[in-house]
């Protein structure tokens, strides 16, 4: 069971072995935590995700999914880059974003990856209330059956940093 920890700030920031990206599934990059990464991580992301799209997900990467790149330019080593889903109020996709969470743990264990930093994932642009967001986020992390040693929450914000360390 990894360490938690929560920081306010830039996840781009971060030295950790890898940062996630709340990506979208045509993993071309976009707005939010996605194009910071790419605009700050350089070129390199983006020519590794071409790759992943010709060859592993023609298709775009499905939702709940995650694979890893290169970090670029960026401190950390990789970035793992996941698709969570758009919130919905008809219809419950919290398994969906727990996937997202398991399977970005799962792609850490297959890079090696003893440290890794999560966005709010799905918080932002894809509309998922914050609170409920940092629940599924917390719990998926705590009953993580992975190697990784330290998920360090990186949350922009102090609305953000509030709801994540008030999840019991
Ligand atoms: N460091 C940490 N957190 C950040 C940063 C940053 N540099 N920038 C934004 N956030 P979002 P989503 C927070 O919208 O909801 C993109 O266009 C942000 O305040 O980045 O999963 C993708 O291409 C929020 O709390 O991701 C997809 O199309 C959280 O990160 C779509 O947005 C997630 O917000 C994905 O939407």
């Amino acid at each position: 069971m990894p360490e938690l920890q929560f920081v306010q700030g830039d996840i781009t920031e971060q030295s950790v072995d890898a940062i996630v990206n709340a990506a979208n599934s045509s993993l071309m990059g976009g707005g939010g935590v996605d194009g910071a990464i790419h605009r700050r991580g350089g070129p390199e992301i983006l020519q590794a995700c071409r790759e992943i799209r010709r060859t592993t997900f023609p298709g775009g990467l499905p939702t709940g999914q995650a694979v890893a790149t290169t970090a670029g330019r960026l401190p950390a080593r990789w970035v793992i880059h996941t698709v969570g889903p758009v919130y919905a109020k008809s219809e419950d996709r919290s398994d969906l974003l727990a996937s997202a969470y398991r399977e970005s743990l799962r792609v850490a264990d297959e890079v090696g990856a003893v440290s890794v930093a999560f966005p709010a994932i799905s918080a932002g642009i894809y509309g998922w209330p914050m609170d409920d967001a940092a629940r599924i986020a917390v719990t998926t992390a705590r009953e993580g059956a992975t190697s990784v040693e330290r998920v360090i929450f990186v949350l922009y914000g102090r609305d953000a940093y509030a709801a994540f360390t008030s999840v019991r």
